[in-house]
C-alpha cells in the first residue's frame, strides 16, 4: 500500500521533481532551494535522532524565525516526531509549564536561551538554534534520508491554546489533519507551483506554520521570507510576489502606506486575513486603494481553517468569513439543547471534518466536553448563517482577547493580578483597540484599605507573561459589576471601557 500522502511527503516529491527551485527568498538576496531545505532537514533529522527521538515524541522548539526553523519542523515530521513549536516571546514561566505538560524529549531554543533552559527538566536535551542557523542543533554533518511512514491518525503536532479555565491544552493535530486542510486551501483559493508568498507571519501558530508554510511546501511554491511583519518591506516585495496571507492589523499598517496602489499590486492575486474579525471598513478602504477584495477566511487552532470567501464564482463579502472548505461541515447550534438553528440566528459555530484535532493533549474530558456525540467540535464561537450561505462570526462565547492575531485569555492574567497582597480580585476584558483589533484592560478590586499604582501592578505581571499579554490600561474600581448568579459581567466592563482607546494613533 501506498504510504500516506504527508506534508513531509509532499515536500519531498518537490525536493526530488525540483531540486533547485527557491522555497525561501530572502530579504538579503540569499535563497535557499528545495533540495538545500532538505539537506539541513536531514542533518537535523540525524541530529534529533541521536538525541534520542523516537516516533510520537515531541520536539518543542522556540526560535527566531529563520529557513532552519521550518527544516526542524519537517525533520520532526520526517521521523515521525510531534513537533511544539512554542511564540518566542513567551518567559522562563510560560515555558515551564508548556515543557513539564509537554514532556518533549528535545527543546530547541535561541543560544541567548540555553541557560534558561539547560536545567528545567531531567532527560530533556537542550539543542540551540540561531537566526543564522548557528548552534548545537546544526553542528554535525550526519544525515538521515529515512521517511518515517506516518499514518492519518498519527499525531503531527501539538499547539497550545489557552483555555478559560485552568490550563493552557495541547491541540493534538495529526498528519491527515494537515495534509487534509491543506489540500482542501491549495483547492480553494488555488494555490499552485508558480506562486510566491509573502510569508511575514510567526511561525509558531497554525497561520503562519500549517496554513502560509504548509501550503507553500505543499504545492511547490516560493515564500519571500520576512523575519516579521514590516510594512514597507512588504509594499517593496508585491512587484514580486502574488499572494500574501496577513492577520487584520496588517492591513491596517499596510493602509498606511502611500505606496499601496492599483499600480503596484498588479502582479498579487490574492490578499489573505484571518484569526480575527477584519474590520469590514478595512475591507472596503483596501478594495478601493488597490482594487483587490481580502478574502476572509475563518479558523482556530484546534481546527486549522474552517471555512472561506470563495476565491472565484461569488463576492468575497466583507464582514463574512464564507461557506465551508470542501470536506468540512459548519453548522449553527442553540447553545443549550445543541440543535441546528435556522440561517439568520445567532448560536454556537460547530465543526466537522478531516481538519478537525484528535484531542487535547492527555485532557480525555476536556475533549470529550467540547464535541458533540455526532463528532461536531464545539468552537466557542457565535455566528449566523447569512441569506447567501456565508457565516458571520458575531462574537465569542469563550473569554477570548485577540489581539494582533494573537490569542489572550483573561484567566491567566487575572490569577496572577488576583495574587498581589494589594488585589482584591481583577476582571480582565478585550477593548477595541485601532490597530491591534483588540487589547488587554484590567480592572482591578483593591485589598481594603490597599491603593495599588498601574505601574506597580504591571510590574508586577511582566515577568511571567509575554509581553503581547500585558494589559495596556488598568483600571481600579470599588466593586466588579455582577449579575444576580455573582458572575462578573464582562460585557459591562466591556461596554464601560470601549473608548478607551479611541484616538490612540493606529
Ligand atoms: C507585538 N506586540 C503586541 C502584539 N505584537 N501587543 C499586543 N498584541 C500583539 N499582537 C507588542 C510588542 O511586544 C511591542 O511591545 C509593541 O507591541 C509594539 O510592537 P510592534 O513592533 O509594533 O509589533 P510587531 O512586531 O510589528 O507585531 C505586531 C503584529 C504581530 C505584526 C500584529 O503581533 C503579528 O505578527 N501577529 C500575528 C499573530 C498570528 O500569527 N496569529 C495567528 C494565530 P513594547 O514596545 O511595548 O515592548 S491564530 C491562528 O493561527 C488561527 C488558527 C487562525 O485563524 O489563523
Ligand atoms: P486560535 O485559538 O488561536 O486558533 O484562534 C481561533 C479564534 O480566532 C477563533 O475561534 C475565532 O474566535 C478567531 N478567528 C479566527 N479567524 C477569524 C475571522 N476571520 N473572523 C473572526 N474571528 C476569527
Amino acid at each position: 500500500m501506498a504510504p500516506y500522502p504527508t506534508i513531509y511527503r509532499a515536500f519531498a516529491d518537490h525536493v526530488a521533481r525540483q531540486p533547485n527551485k527557491a522555497l525561501f527568498e530572502l530579504p538579503d538576496g540569499r535563497t535557499v532551494s528545495y533540495r538545500e531545505t532538505a539537506e539541513i532537514a536531514h542533518r537535523i533529522a540525524a541530529r534529533l535522532l541521536a538525541d534520542g527521538v523516537a516516533p510520537g515524541d515531541r520536539v518543542a522548539m522556540q526560535v527566531p524565525k529563520s529557513p532552519e526553523a521550518i527544516a526542524l519542523y519537517l525533520a520532526t515530521l520526517q521521523i515521525g516526531g510531534v513537533f511544539l513549536p512554542l511564540n518566542t516571546a513567551y518567559t522562563g514561566a510560560e515555558m515551564r509549564y508548556f515543557l513539564g505538560d509537554a514532556q518533549p524529549r528535545v527543546l530547541v531554543c535561541a543560544p541567548d536561551r540555553h541557560g534558561d533552559y539547560a536545567d528545567v527538566q531531567e532527560d530533556l536535551v537542550v539543542e540551540t538554534l540561531g537566526e543564522s542557523g548557528d548552534g548545537t542543533l546544526l553542528r554535525d554533518e550526519d544525515r538521515h534520508e529515512e521517511i518515517f511512514a506516518a499514518d492519518a491518525a498519527d499525531p503531527a503536532a501539538i499547539l497550545y491554546t489557552s483555555g478559560t479555565t485552568g490550563r493552557s491544552k495541547g491541540a493534538v493535530l495529526t498528519h491527515g489533519n494537515l495534509a487534509a486542510n491543506c489540500e482542501a486551501l491549495l483547492e480553494a483559493w488555488q494555490y499552485t507551483g508558480d506562486d510566491r508568498l509573502i510569508h511575514a507571519l510567526p511561525i509558531f501558530h497554525i497561520h503562519g506554520l500549517f496554513v502560509a508554510a504548509n501550503m507553500t511546501l505543499a504545492a511547490g511554491a516560493s515564500m519571500h521570507y520576512l523575519p516579521k511583519f514590516d510594512t514597507e518591506a512588504i509594499v517593496e516585495l508585491m512587484p514580486h510576489a502574488t499572494v500574501l496571507m496577513g492577520v487584520p492589523t496588517f492591513y491596517t499598517r499596510l493602509l498606511k502606506s502611500p505606496r499601496l496602489t492599483a499600480e503596484h499590486c498588479a502582479a498579487m492575486r490574492l490578499f489573505v486575513s484571518g484569526s480575527a474579525p477584519l474590520l469590514a471598513s478595512d475591507h472596503e478602504a483596501f478594495a478601493a486603494r488597490t482594487g483587490h477584495a481580502i478574502l476572509e477566511r475563518y479558523g482556530m487552532t484546534e481546527t486549522g481553517m474552517n471555512t472561506t470567501n470563495p476565491y472565484e464564482g461569488g463576492p468575497r463579502k466583507p464582514g463574512t468569513v464564507g461557506k465551508s472548505l470542501p470536506g468540512t461541515e459548519i453548522r449553527v447550534v442553540d447553545r443549550e439543547t445543541g440543535q441546528s438553528l435556522p440561517d439568520g440566528e445567532v448560536g454556537i459555530v460547530e465543526v466537522r471534518g478531516p481538519n478537525v484535532f484528535s484531542g487535547y493533549w492527555q485532557m480525555p474530558e476536556k475533549t470529550a466536553a467540547e464535541f458533540r456525540p455526532d463528532g461536531f467540535f464545539i468552537t466557542g464561537d457565535m455566528g449566523r448563517i447569512d441569506d447567501d450561505g456565508y457565516l458571520c462570526i458575531v462574537g465569542r462565547d469563550k473569554d477570548l482577547v485577540i489581539s494582533g492575531g494573537y490569542n489572550i485569555y483573561p484567566k491567566e492574567i487575572e490569577e496572577l493580578l488576583d495574587s498581589h497582597p494589594k488585589v482584591l480580585e481583577s476582571a480582565v476584558i478585550g477593548v477595541p483597540h485601532p490597530e491591534f483589533g483588540e487589547t488587554v484592560v484590567a480592572v482591578v478590586v483593591p485589598t481594603p484599605g490597599e491603593q495599588p499604582q498601574d505601574r506597580e501592578l504591571l510590574d508586577y505581571v511582566a515577568g511571567d507573561l509575554a509581553r503581547f499579554k500585558q494589559p495596556r490600561a488598568v483600571r481600579v474600581v470599588d466593586a466588579l459589576p455582577r449579575n444576580v448568579m455573582g458572575k462578573v459581567q464582562k460585557a459591562e466592563l466591556r461596554k464601560r471601557y470601549a473608548n478607551l482607546f479611541d484616538g490612540v494613533d493606529a
